[in-house]
């Protein structure tokens, strides 16, 4: 990226001088994200409030994070993140929050020293659904994971967010010093919970003596994370390039909307962001429902039922009425029994915005990016809603109908005869026993990892089966036509 101070006839740049900020916050997967929601909170922080000791420390552990090491290196941490409302208003702005960058296979005892640093009061992590390694089955955290296995034996090269975080905590230890504050900002429900839950099952098993210290020196509050933020296309890049002569490798484009929930339970002190409109609460609950209910089960719907119809992106289906009349009334009689509202929020207004989101066309977000892990994500988004729904003895037409979907999706091939990979840690089984439902219908069910003991509950069973089978023998359009009339 060139100088910044000849790009800011174009787009905005960071209005604070960068080799004053310290770094309190190290951040475990620098994604696109992460790179739109939280960097972009404390870009505003930093600006607008001179809270000069809050930069950012990114750190990727992953070999396949190699792009963002070389990138983020070579643009000493800046990037542009490009903001898209509906109108077609595009507002670049360089942000400069992240002042440092490791990468783990690089270098993995910088990245244990750096966590260990007392200067870090936070370590934040966006590590995905699956990153918690966490056995679905038995709640248990999954040590039999080859690259758990690996660190292991060899612990000064670790693989997992784990490993790292158990030697940096141990140097801590060692040289007397406390721990800090884990933020968890992945879309799982209670997700301080489970990450506290995974790291304390890994440390009992694999380091127990440093378990008594950890309990004492570290918090895990649960936090609710909001922007949607696509897969960085070509044409992005090169209009950056064309339109506002800002040659970036990988800048970020995301929507207006952001919000950013978390329980205030830190090890020191909390930070500032209320002063960026971060709300802090007592519990999580009613905030995290609301988003991993209503927003990414409404994606996860669109992306199913949209790829069977052969839609690329969310904005397709989301302006196909048959399609959002679906998700409507999915949300009006499925989801909205299992919320309420709580303070500086309002379920009425989340829904009404959440339509007009999806709709936003220079998104552009891909279909694909919303099915990619489906298995992790369709427990947490629609799987908690069914089972609020069953216990409460109320409908549950509309989950029935997206699961016995999400079945014939995974036959890889959508209704104009075009065929899609299925982008999943447990692709293969979902390819298997869908391919096996076709004989024998339950079957699909059978993926304990995902639906636990769902297939012996005749109730959801039985509509489930009406519904695949009209599936099987429909296109979607039609099938979603059908259910809509009656
Ligand atoms: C999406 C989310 O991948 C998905 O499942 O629903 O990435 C979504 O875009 C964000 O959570 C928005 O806050």
């Amino acid at each position: 990226m060139e100088n910044l101070d000849t790009l800011k006839e174009h787009v905005s740049i960071p209005l604070f001088d960068r080799d004053q900020i310290t770094t309190s916050i190290a951040h475990i997967g620098v994604s696109n994200f992460h790179r739109a929601h939280q960097a972009f909170y404390i870009n505003e922080l930093i600006e607008k409030h001179n809270v000069l000791n809050s930069g950012i420390c990114g750190i990727d552990l992953l070999d396949s994070d190699r792009k963002t090491y070389n990138v983020l290196k070579d643009q000493d941490g800046l990037y542009t993140l490009i903001t898209k409302d509906a109108s077609g208003l595009h507002k670049p702005q360089i942000i400069g929050s992240i002042v440092e960058y490791f990468f783990g296979p690089e270098n993995p005892m910088a990245v244990i020293e750096r966590l260990a640093h007392p200067g870090i009061k936070i370590i934040s992590l966006t590590i995905a659904e699956d990153g918690y390694h966490l056995n679905e089955t038995t709640g248990e955290f999954n040590q039999k994971h080859p690259a758990v296995a690996e660190e292991v034996t060899n612990p000064f090269n670790p693989k997992t967010v784990f490993g790292y975080l158990t030697q940096a905590f141990k140097l801590r230890k060692l040289r007397g010093l406390t721990g800090c504050t884990i933020l968890s900002c992945d879309n799982i429900k209670n997700n301080g919970e489970t990450m506290q839950h995974s790291f304390f099952n890994y440390v009992s098993k694999n380091e127990p003596e440093l378990l008594p210290w950890l309990k004492q020196n570290t918090r895990f509050p649960n936090t609710m994370v909001d922007r949607i933020t696509p897969v960085t296309q070509h044409k992005d890049i090169d209009a950056l390039k064309k339109e506002f002569l800002v040659e970036d490798q990988w800048p970020v484009v995301c929507e207006p909307f952001a919000s950013w929930v978390i329980e205030d339970d830190f090890f020191e002190a909390k930070p500032f962001w209320e002063k960026v409109g971060v709300q802090f609460v007592k519990d999580i609950e009613p905030y995290q429902n609301m988003k991993l209910q209503l927003l990414n089960a409404g994606h996860s719907v669109l992306g199913i039922l949209g790829t069977l119809h052969g839609y690329k992106t969310v904005h397709e289906a989301a302006n196909d009425d048959d399609f959002i009349l679906f998700l409507t009334s999915f949300i009006e009689k499925e989801v909205s029994p299992t919320l309420v509202d709580a303070e500086n929020i309002s379920i009425e207004t989340y829904k009404t915005t959440l339509i007009s989101r999806f709709k936003n066309p220079n998104i552009n977000d891909s279909l694909s990016r919303i099915c990619s892990e489906s298995s992790a994500k369709i427990p947490i988004f629609i799987l908690s809603t069914l089972d609020s729904q069953l216990q409460n003895n109320k409908d549950i037409n509309h989950i029935a109908f997206i699961i016995a979907a999400w079945c014939k999706y995974n036959d890889g091939i959508d209704d104009q005869g075009n065929t899609y990979d299925i982008i999943d840690s447990i692709s293969n089984t979902l390819i298997r026993m869908a391919a096996r439902s076709l004989q024998n219908p339950t079957k699909f069910l059978e993926i304990e990892s995902v639906f636990k003991t769902l297939r012996t509950h005749t109730f959801f069973t039985e509509k489930y089966l009406k519904y695949l089978s009209y599936l099987r023998s429909h296109h979607i359009k039609e099938s979603i036509i059908a259910f809509n009339g009656n």
